[in-house]
């Protein structure tokens, strides 16, 4: 079957990919001869715009023209939230200024690296429904970022913040044009407009009914593709368990609905889709049972640098990894499936993080005796003594967090893990049965930091 050699070329062909049927077809039977997937460029009009944003963006930028373009980026940790929530905003800001004397022209980064996001498998496949090129090639990801952030947010003609609520340290020079979360919000940029931080179960939502909003009140509407709009009720159903979670809000509800009505799916009910959308990609998300202890790690890895308030005290890297898998189960993923090889591959991918201090945050559930399902959360704290402070330091840094994490005001009762006797210096593994995560440990975890120096300054 020589010919199959041939079909990335072939499936370009536009003829070929007006026929969804007869493409499935090419692609699996390629697929056996070949062991590696074939390549193919995406046929969906959002991947058509997607690439050609691209494409312009790093033509502007070769032409020293980057000013012209605002990048609308979502969070570090890159999840399906994060990566629509930009796609979306990027997406109203370009077609809804197309016919101006000067058009918007602004691109989506996703934050994090391309192999990060072959991490997340429910982001691969809402990508494929949508008809996005294999490899997220339509995408601009941070690896591909064409200068350094440090200098690129000076030249560039702003940021947008979508997903999170102040920007990573690399960016912090650049003009913060709007802001749309769901996370704390710490004052950044007052000025933005718009500023919108709002408890609802997927910051997709926020920005799905600004771009709703906005486009109602045009003249004349442009168009929302449904592939789309697929992927905003995609993001929306996998962050609010197909509208079922606690975290649900009726702003999730209504905007949900309102994408719904103008989605080929609009005859079919607001619940059945959702569900379905929640049920497929979060099967997807947890067929993770292949990767091991480094890529839990970087799956979902949000980190930063903290400045402390005194000059004469360091800045301090601090990282957070979401797992779901207990320590245990972890454990048994490394080569050795013991204790000490967790904290090597862990130390390992702090090091190459550059990350001074860091929270790995586990969640999973076990069956009570009664065969209920319960969650159980585990903290782990790790302080490093090489990377920008040294062992004095270090060994300081890890009793204010851990101080500030065992005496934290949020209700969460941190009990030494069953394991902790083995434990070495300055780490530190709790479990809690509350319901916090990264949201509410994050900031808990900075103002200790925050206050490190006082500390310091008392001794
Ligand atoms: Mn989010």
């Amino acid at each position: 079957m020589k010919w199959s050699l041939a079909l990335p070329a072939f499936l370009v062909g536009s003829h070929v990919a007006a026929m969804p049927q007869l493409r499935g077809q090419l692609r699996a039977s390629s697929q056996e001869v070949l062991k590696t997937p074939p390549k193919h460029i995406g046929v969906g009009h959002f991947s058509e715009w997607s690439r050609a944003t691209k494409k312009a963006f790093l033509m502007d930028w070769q032409a020293g023209k980057a000013g012209e373009w605002t990048i609308v980026m979502g969070n570090e940790g890159g999840d399906l939230d994060s990566m629509t929530a930009a796609i979306t905003w990027a997406y109203h800001l370009d077609h809804s200024t197309e016919n101006d004397t000067h058009p918007v022209k602004a691109i989506a980064l996703l934050q994090t690296p391309s192999h990060a996001l072959d991490l997340r498998p429910e982001n691969k496949l809402a990508l494929d429904n949508s008809q996005m090129t294999v490899g997220h090639e339509d995408l601009l990801t941070s690896d591909e970022v064409p200068e350094d952030p440090e200098t690129l947010s000076r030249k560039l003609k702003g940021i947008i913040l979508v997903d999170h609520g102040e920007p990573l340290r690399k960016w912090r020079d650049a003009n913060i044009v709007s802001i749309f979360d769901h996370h704390k919000d710490h004052g950044t940029a007052p000025e933005a407009s718009p500023r919108i931080f709002e408890k609802v179960a997927s910051c997709t939502t926020i920005v799905a009914r600004e771009l709703l909003n906005a486009l109602e009140s045009l003249p004349q509407e442009y168009h929302l593709n449904h592939e789309f709009l697929e992927l905003i009720l995609s993001a929306i159903a996998i962050d609010s368990g197909g509208l079922t979670s606690d975290k649900t809000t009726d702003e999730d509800i209504s905007v949900a609905a309102r994408v719904l009505a103008r989605s080929n799916w609009k005859d079919e009910k607001l619940s059945k889709v959702m569900k379905e959308l929640d049920d497929e990609l979060s099967s997807a998300q947890k067929d993770i049972s292949h990767l091991n202890l480094r890529d839990l790690l970087r799956r979902d890895w949000k980190g930063d640098l903290i400045d402390t308030p005194s000059p004469r005290t360091p800045t301090v890297s601090l990282g957070f990894a979401s797992i779901p898998y207990s320590m245990d189960e972890q454990i048994k993923k490394t080569d050795f499936a013991e204790l000490f090889h967790w904290f090597a591959v862990h130390a390992a991918w702090t090091a190459e993080a550059g990350v001074d201090i860091s929270i790995c945050l586990n969640k999973y559930k076990v069956k009570d005796k009664h065969g209920k399902k319960e969650k159980i959360r585990e903290v782990v704290l790790t302080v490093r003594d090489d990377v920008r402070v040294d062992e004095v330091q270090a060994e300081a840094l890890f009793k204010v967090v851990k101080d500030a994490l065992e005496n934290n005001d949020q209700g969460i009762e941190l009990e030494p893990w069953y394991r902790a006797n083995e434990l070495g210096p300055r780490q530190m593994v709790w479990t809690h049965k509350s319901g916090a995560g990264r949201k509410v440990f994050r900031p808990i975890v900075e103002e200790a930091v925050y206050g490190w120096d006082k500390v310091m300054m008392e001794l």
